[in-house]
């Protein structure tokens, strides 16, 4: 059976920093700011915040692009005011772990600053260099447009950069490199964090013969950047001489990696990382920047796939949302009026009934919505601006085309700053404007409605939160998909000895008839449903419209 870690009984919070809670009317969320809303993230019954990058940078990518590890960002506030978050969230009993960006750092990082400097400045190999004499060494291509190459004046060679210019990709075959990274990663642990989301972690290892990609390759890049050769060995690496001293959880963001080669990176045996994030089920309705359709059955069978394939002896993570996805009620729910509350609890109630440890990213406990972008000039993400330069400059696609997909799968969707109240900004900064323009909603959906009302979304998680945290079942108990085939229904069991539950979900805005026997008699622990009895009474049950139930059977 499993072996007992607390990372596998915690459920996680996500903090994006800059869109949380700012305390200084700047406009910009920061730490102050988060330390003010402790609380409300302990009172959820929250274990674990992971704080995306918290880092002095420039900016090119909101932190993604790192200047120096050792400082905190300016506008989010000073060491001080880190140690004293730190200290606030283990008062609360709650663990803190921090985002470790470090396939690439910024250009502004003093490392590339020296690297670029000449051919042979002493820290030239911290990054990836080639050759200029003879043109674009390769044909990959930068996730935020345009070549993965750039050609640099200092010396008239070309450095490796997989996102934006701004963002060079580190060299981890420099031994040097990695004993920097091991380094930077021991300050922070000494500090006391509990460990590590690591940005893009499969791309470190590079295949050094820079093979072009194939037309084929070309469509989704991150399957060839997530599979360098030596990718592996430095996990090992990394665990033997950093993360085995610490009591520490690790969660590598997979892109690029298949549900059957998610145990290359979890299975306990092999050392290497507790946890990832694949983006097997997040991606199941895209095609690059494209929308399409995706069928309940699909979903299904990829969690039941994940599942199977870390088995007994890996973990997985469930996560519906981030700061890179749309925000989860409308990616998996139905965010009109009408089944807005019930289709959010509906997928808490699957986040936090799953085999795998739940990160529920900001805002998701209120249901909060995407924004109604009306111009790609409102966006403001990185991302954006490369595929304007990439697909609409060069008239391969129009405006209105890539502006209908970006309102189902804009990553600023989920970067519009939190709704705390029905003030002015809903109440995330004092400031005229935000950083990025508030969601109109906020005067229905913010947290202080949230807290009053008994029966919200954030109450829904509360509840749902405890009952994992007392039942064994759902967090060590096996999983099986009990109608896989079902197009309406997605039903599940987690089974742990004697202990049997159910968890049963209408994903559609009709009445759905479920007429298993096994439901007859069963206690309801919990449902969306505020008019369901606490037993089912016979072997029918109706599931209202986003009805989500957890049943324990007679
Ligand atoms: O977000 C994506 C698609 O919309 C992904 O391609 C994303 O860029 C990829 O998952 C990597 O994400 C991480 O690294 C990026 C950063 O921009 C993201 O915010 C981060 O989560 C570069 O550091
Ligand atoms: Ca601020």
């Amino acid at each position: 059976g499993q072996t007992k870690r607390w990372w596998k009984e915690a459920v996680a919070y996500q903090i994006y920093p800059r869109s949380f809670a700012d305390s200084n009317g700047d406009g910009i969320g920061d730490i102050p700011g988060i330390i003010e809303k402790l609380d409300y993230i302990a009172d959820m019954g929250i274990d674990v915040i992971w704080l995306s990058p918290h880092f002095d940078s420039p900016n090119a990518d909101n932190g993604y692009d790192i200047r120096d590890y050792r400082k905190v960002m300016n506008e989010f506030g000073t060491m001080a005011d880190f140690d004293r978050l730190l200290s606030e969230i283990k008062q609360r009993n709650m663990r803190l772990i921090i985002d470790l960006v470090v396939n690439h750092s910024s250009d502004e990082h003093e490392w590339f600053v020296e690297s670029r400097a000449s051919r042979d400045n002493p820290k030239r190999d911290y990054y990836i260099w080639r050759n200029g004499a003879k043109g674009v060494p390769n044909n990959f291509t930068s996730f935020f447009g345009g070549s993965a190459w750039e050609k640099d004046e200092a010396t008239g060679d070309y450095y490796l950069h997989y996102f934006a210019k701004k963002q060079p990709d580190l060299n981890w075959d420099n031994d040097e490199v990695r004993a920097e990274v091991y380094d930077l990663m021991r300050f922070w642990l000494d500090k006391g964090v509990s460990g590590f989301r690591m940005d893009v972690i499969p791309f470190i290892s590079k295949n050094f013969d820079f093979p072009d990609l194939s037309e084929d390759e070309l469509k989704d890049p991150a399957v060839v950047y997530a599979s360098g050769p030596r990718l592996h060995e430095y996990l090992q690496d990394m665990n033997r001489k950093v993360l085995s001293h610490y009591d520490c959880m690790t969660v590598g963001e997979a892109a690029g990696v298949s549900e059957a080669q998610t145990p290359l990176f979890v299975d306990e045996a092999r050392k290497e990382l507790d946890m990832i994030f694949n983006f097997a089920v997040v991606m199941l309705d895209r095609d690059g920047w494209r929308w399409k359709e995706r069928r309940l059955t699909d979903m299904k069978a990829t969690f039941a796939r994940l599942d199977q394939a870390v088995g007994e002896t890996g973990w997985n993570t469930v996560f519906l949302g981030n700061h890179d996805q749309p925000r989860a009620v409308n990616h998996f729910g139905d965010a009109r009026l009408a089944f807005r509350e019930l289709s959010a609890k509906a997928l808490a109630t699957m986040m936090l009934t799953m085999r795998g440890t739940p990160f529920i990213y900001q805002g998701e406990e209120l249901g909060m919505t995407n924004f109604p972008f009306t111009s790609l000039d409102q966006f403001d993400d990185i991302e954006v601006r490369g595929l304007r330069e990439d697909f609409v400059a060069t008239g391969k696609v129009s405006e209105e085309d890539l502006l209908w997909h970006l309102n189902k799968t804009s990553r600023d969707h989920a970067r519009t700053p939190m709704q705390w109240d029905e003030s002015e900004n809903g109440g995330f900064t004092t400031a005229e404007n935000a950083w990025l323009a508030v969601n109109p909603n906020y005067k229905d959906i913010n947290a202080k409605a949230a807290c009053a009302d008994e029966n919200s979304i954030y109450h829904h998680y509360r509840k749902l939160i405890a009952l994992r945290h007392a039942t064994p079942a759902l967090v060590y108990g096996s999983y099986r998909d009990i109608a896989p085939e079902d197009e309406q229904i997605f039903a599940f069991e987690r089974v742990l000895g004697d202990e049997r539950l159910i968890t049963i979900i209408n994903f559609s805005g009709e009445p759905v008839m479920w007429d298993e026997k096994t439901v007859e008699g069963a206690e309801v622990l919990i449902s969306n449903d505020q008019r369901r009895d606490k037993t089912i009474p016979g072997v029918e049950l109706t599931l209202l419209p986003w009805e989500a139930v957890v049943l324990r059977p007679a």
